[in-house]
């Protein structure tokens, strides 16, 4: 056996000095292959030699060692640079932490300009009626492999209802949305090719299978499954010291622990999967970026879509005004001494500190308007499919990384638990030349913004007049921008009144909903509703099919109406019955499922007048 190691030793040139360091893997030696012996070696060199400190002689746990390295094997294959890049970027970040180094360093924050919209003004019909044209020139791409850790939820993020009164999840949503887009601006259009839109899904180990079983249990929500594609993001090594040693899994000392990389893996995966180029070659123009729980988002896109066309833009970044040091990253622009300038999100935890530093000495406080003059960035990115293809061809999506260690004290030496290195997708415009377009869109939060990211617990601690982003106030998000929506529209809907739900107090507005074929623009609410047409509000009223159309009614009570695309219906008179009620949930109440204790709310169907045209033809319903 001794000779069969020496020659793999010569072979790979692993001199005694570095095996001296790791007297446990030279006992091992002889039961890995030349390439396990060559990432042993890479391992020694980035002084990991702790990680086989524990291995005993060959014989024992032989299988154990071998997973050990299909480990590394991956971890290596699956980061630009390989695992030794990873360790050596990690140490670097760590040192700069540690030192207190500011990454912003020499640049100065000021208030960027880009366009501000107004739900329902011309300009804003405007953009939506481009961006419906634009949208079959369009891919979306939504990140959805974060664990959801602040929610707390068992399940996975995309399968929540955004609301109760149709119990339609995220997913649900999102696909009907990019559905309805399809086939509006297919309509707009006239007679031009008709083209599934794209949709991809980045999914993580924790993510994955759950994402797949759902759209396949409900056939993918109509979508062509051949429109979707699933992109598996891989974890990265959890590191447990300032000299990046990579962590050991505490329940098994043959695993190296690791954690989510962060959103800003969505950029190298779509790179390597080639649909990039596949899109370019058939002709799209664009790439919409968003997040996991945002049921009023598709509200925003098509006027969004319409200003990146409209102005060229070749990275579109969406945001609502934002309340000083609320947790969403903050829209900047940052020039270098040296005369640089980028407009680029600041994270929320770093913008503050950054002002501070740059001679405002209250750092991230409120104007006169009752918001920070740093719009809030959502998330939502439109990029130019072109000059993401020149950029992405230099970077091959590698995005600049940063490090978050929790230090146990003041000297910075030891952490509380391991760290990771982290990107983000919203940093892809840091490697742009100065000659690329950045902007960015802003809209009401009541319009385009309602994330689920909290539990009850927390959200119920969020201070006075700062969004809650709980499950409770994604929903009643919905509501309202449904009922000032119809409100706009010349709809009488009745103030909300105000109730508390799992702690949070929040509007209760008319439970509206509609299914997104129905309306997605301004302009499509407007040709469906008309007359004089009132919802007090303890009503809940569901809309589900293109053709229904709303002149002069009354509603006190629930009113659910569906049909199919080949029926139209004329809905008016008066509907009244006692409706469905909302009833408080306790988020501790184990009796009831966990989506609906994180709500802190069910609806009772108390009585409602329900109605389905399922046969082709003209039809009334005037009760
Ligand atoms: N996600 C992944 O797909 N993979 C990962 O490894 C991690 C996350 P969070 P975060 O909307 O208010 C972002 O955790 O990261 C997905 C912006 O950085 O909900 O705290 C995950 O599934 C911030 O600037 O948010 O903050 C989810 O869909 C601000 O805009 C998405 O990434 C903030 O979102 C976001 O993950 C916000």
């Amino acid at each position: 056996m001794a000779s069969t190691v020496e020659s793999k030793l010569s072979n790979l040139s692993i001199n005694d000095d570095l095996l001296a360091s790791a007297p446990n893997l030279r006992n091992n030696l002889s039961l890995l292959s030349h390439q396990q012996i060559d990432l042993a070696k890479m391992l020694l060199e980035m002084n990991q030699s702790h990680l086989f400190k524990h291995w005993p002689d060959p014989g024992v746990d032989d299988d154990k060692k071998l997973a050990f390295f299909d480990q590394v094997n991956r971890l290596d294959g699956s980061y630009p640079g390989g695992l030794a890049s990873y360790i050596e970027t990690a140490k670097g970040l760590l040192a700069d932490s540690k030192a207190g180094k500011n990454p912003f360093d020499g640049f100065t924050p000021s208030v960027p300009s880009g366009e501000v919209l107004t739900f329902g003004e011309d300009n804003f019909i405007q953009f939506e009626e481009t961006g419906v044209r634009e949208a079959q020139n369009a891919a979306f791409v939504l990140v959805a492999g974060g664990l959801g850790e602040r929610l707390g939820y068992n399940g996975i993020k995309v399968a929540l209802p955004s609301e109760s009164t149709t119990d339609t999840c995220f997913l649900q949503r999102y696909i009907e949305s990019i559905l309805a887009l399809q086939d509006a601006s297919y309509r707009s259009m006239q007679g031009e090719v008709k083209r599934d839109i794209p949709f991809v899904i980045m999914t993580s180990d924790d993510t994955h299978s759950r994402t797949l079983e759902l759209l396949k249990t409900n056939n993918y929500f109509g979508m062509n499954p051949k429109q979707v594609h699933l992109l598996k993001q891989e974890k990265v090594a959890c590191l447990d010291d300032n000299d990046a040693r990579l962590a050991v899994d505490s329940q098994n000392a043959f695993t190296i622990q690791t954690k989510p990389h962060g959103h800003g893996d969505v950029h190298a995966l779509l790179y390597s999967s080639g649909l990039l180029k596949e899109w370019h070659n058939a002709g799209l123009r664009w790439v919409l970026f968003f997040q996991d729980t945002n049921g009023l988002l598709f509200k925003a896109i098509p006027a969004s879509l319409g200003v990146s066309a409209t102005k060229n833009y070749h990275v579109n970044s969406l945001a609502v005004p934002r309340k000083a040091k609320e947790a969403i990253g903050g829209i900047t622009k940052l020039t270098h001494s040296d005369g640089r300038t980028m407009v680029i999100n600041v994270e929320y935890n770093q913008l503050d500190p950054l002002l501070r530093a740059s001679g405002y000495p209250d750092g991230d406080v409120n104007d006169e308007t009752g918001f920070s003059p740093f719009p809030g960035n959502i998330n939502q990115l439109i990029l130019e499919l072109g000059p993401y293809i020149e950029e992405l061809t230099k970077t091959k999506g590698a995005i600049k990384e940063f490090v978050n260690p929790k230090y146990k004290d003041s000297t910075k030496t030891a952490f509380k638990s391991s760290t990771r290195l982290e990107c983000m997708m919203q940093d892809y415009p840091k490697t742009l030349p100065p000659s690329a377009k950045v902007g960015f869109t802003v809209m009401d939060a009541w319009l385009a913004y309602a994330p689920v990211k909290n539990n009850p617990e927390d959200a119920a601690k969020v201070p006075k007049g700062n969004p809650y982003h709980s499950a409770t106030s994604g929903e009643m998000a919905i509501y309202r921008a449904n009922s000032l929506v119809l409100r706009k529209a010349g709809v009488k809907v009745d103030d909300p009144v105000r109730q508390v739900f799992n702690g949070q107090e929040v509007e209760v507005w008319s439970r509206i909903a509609w299914k997104p074929d129905w309306a997605l623009t301004f302009a499509d609410i407007k040709k469906k509703v008309s007359g004089k047409c009132s919802i007090s509000q303890k009503s809940t009223l569901v809309i589900n099919g293109r053709n229904i159309f709303v002149e002069d009614l009354s509603l006190d009570g629930a009113l659910v109406i569906g049909c199919i695309d080949d029926a139209e219906v004329n809905l008016g008179g008066s509907v009244q019955n006692k409706g469905w009620t909302i009833e408080n949930v306790d988020f501790k109440d184990a009796s009831e499922p966990e989506k609906v204790r994180i709500r802190g709310f069910k609806i009772n169907k108390v009585e409602q007048l329900e109605k389905n045209y399922s046969e082709p033809g003209k039809f009334s319903l005037k009760p």
